[in-house]
């Protein structure tokens, strides 16, 4: 049994290591926009063997998993003492999902789990499950946590143990590792997902970017990404919500969005990265997109370029929930280089890496959408048309 025992526990910690230890590689093919990786950064192997199996021997001499990872996938992110840090979403098999930080030198393999997951304040027993935390370091010197808090919807009948309510859940740190938990966002709409905060005060008070929806699932009248204040964080409610981004017929983000990270703010105006979401045969697509905002007014929309920057893409497509991807962190290195960690299909994480100037140049260089098909053919015709007249062959080579 002993021997048994050594054998299995040698061979789950090469595999973790080889695992761990591997490195990633930039895909050949990129749009110029964006650029994929081979590898997800991180998967339910990528969780320490040590979270997965009691290594006791008296305990678990089969050596079984007492702790099974389904899932490893959506992450806010931020860059802390040189290391590039994600708090992901990490799903347990019995669907209950939590935070733990991975750290990597480089920021695009060699993820490596803290040794304990995130400890996040319990304030409410009737809190059954928290994910996809977005990271803010915010001017007033905290980074907060924002994420979703979800509970049973105790209106719903017993046959009903689907129906749920979402609010956003508040934490504080100044050190990643101590978090204080503020009370839960309040605001006027009964469900809340994908609710952000913004770096800097605005006006003197604290900003949110919004979600309100009107059931768990469906947008109801809530009609897409919305902007409000408040004056306290330590008691943050919001009275009115400002719609920045709404949802529009035959869109990518025609059945609900969301915004992802805080965003980056630049000499021209605020990046943000979203998520688009549309009906389908198949079910819902999850499509990732951009847009910036005014520099003064982080709610009035600049420029929004047609469609996805960002599309489920061959292993991506399939995961969980398929045909999914899902941003809530990014990092921006002072170079201007720029990490999006995305989650694909409710599955794994990845990475993909741009830079401030070639979103900049795609947000404020790409036509918007002008919502019909004879538009976007009159867009392409006039690309094709200038594009001849630039390959027009130079008299002397004729
Ligand atoms: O399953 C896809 C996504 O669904 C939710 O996002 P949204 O609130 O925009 O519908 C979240 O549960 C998210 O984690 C998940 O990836």
């Amino acid at each position: 049994m002993q021997g048994h025992f050594t054998e299995r526990k040698e061979l789950l910690e090469r595999q973790y290591k080889a695992l761990i230890q591997k490195t990633n590689e930039a895909v050949e093919i990129s749009n110029g926009v964006i650029q994929r990786y081979k590898n997800p950064v991180l998967t339910p192997g990528h969780t320490p063997v040590f979270w997965r199996y009691d290594l006791d021997i008296n305990e678990n001499p089969l050596l079984l998993e007492r702790f099974g990872i389904n899932s490893v996938f959506n992450a806010g992110a931020i860059r802390h003492q040189d290391k590039y840090l994600v708090a992901v979403r990490v799903e347990g098999t019995d669907r209950k999902s939590f935070f733990a930080i991975a750290e990597s030198r480089n920021g695009i393999d060699n993820f490596t789990f803290w040794d304990y997951p995130m400890d996040i304040p319990d304030i409410d027993p009737a809190e059954t499950n928290v994910y996809d935390m977005r990271l803010t370091r915010h001017e007033d010197g905290w980074i907060y946590g924002t994420f979703c808090s979800e509970r049973r919807d105790e209106t719903a009948c017993e046959a009903d143990q689907s129906s749920a309510i979402a609010s956003c859940g508040i934490v504080r740190t100044k050190d990643l590792h101590t978090w204080e938990r503020l009370p839960n966002l309040v605001t006027t709409s009964s469900q809340q997902r994908n609710v952000v905060i913004h770096s800097e005060f605005v006006n003197g008070k604290y900003a949110f970017y919004t979600r309100p929806q009107d059931s768990f699932i469906e947008a109801g009248e809530g009609g897409g990404i919305a902007f409000a204040c408040c004056d306290d964080i330590t008691n943050a409610r919001i009275d009115k919500e400002e719609l920045i981004d709404k949802r529009v017929y035959h869109t990518i983000s025609e059945a609900k969005n969301g915004l992802g990270p805080a965003p980056i703010k630049t000499a021209y105006g605020w990046l943000h990265l979203a998520h688009g979401v549309r009906n389908t045969a198949a079910g819902l697509r999850y499509v990732l997109y951009c847009f910036m905002t005014d520099l003064h007014e982080p709610q009035k929309m600049i420029c929004k370029p047609a469609g996805y920057v960002m599309a489920p893409e061959g292993d991506e497509r399939t995961g969980d929930v398929s045909n999914v991807l899902f941003s809530n962190g990014w990092i921006k290195d002072d170079d201007g280089k720029i990490f999006i960690y995305y989650g694909s299909s409710d599955t794994l994480l990845r990475v993909a890496t741009t830079t401030v100037e070639r979103l900049l140049d795609y947000c404020m260089h790409t036509p918007a959408d002008k919502y019909r098909s004879v538009a976007s053919v009159e867009r392409l015709k006039r690309i094709i048309k200038k594009n001849k007249a630039v390959m027009q062959p130079a008299p002397q080579d004729k």
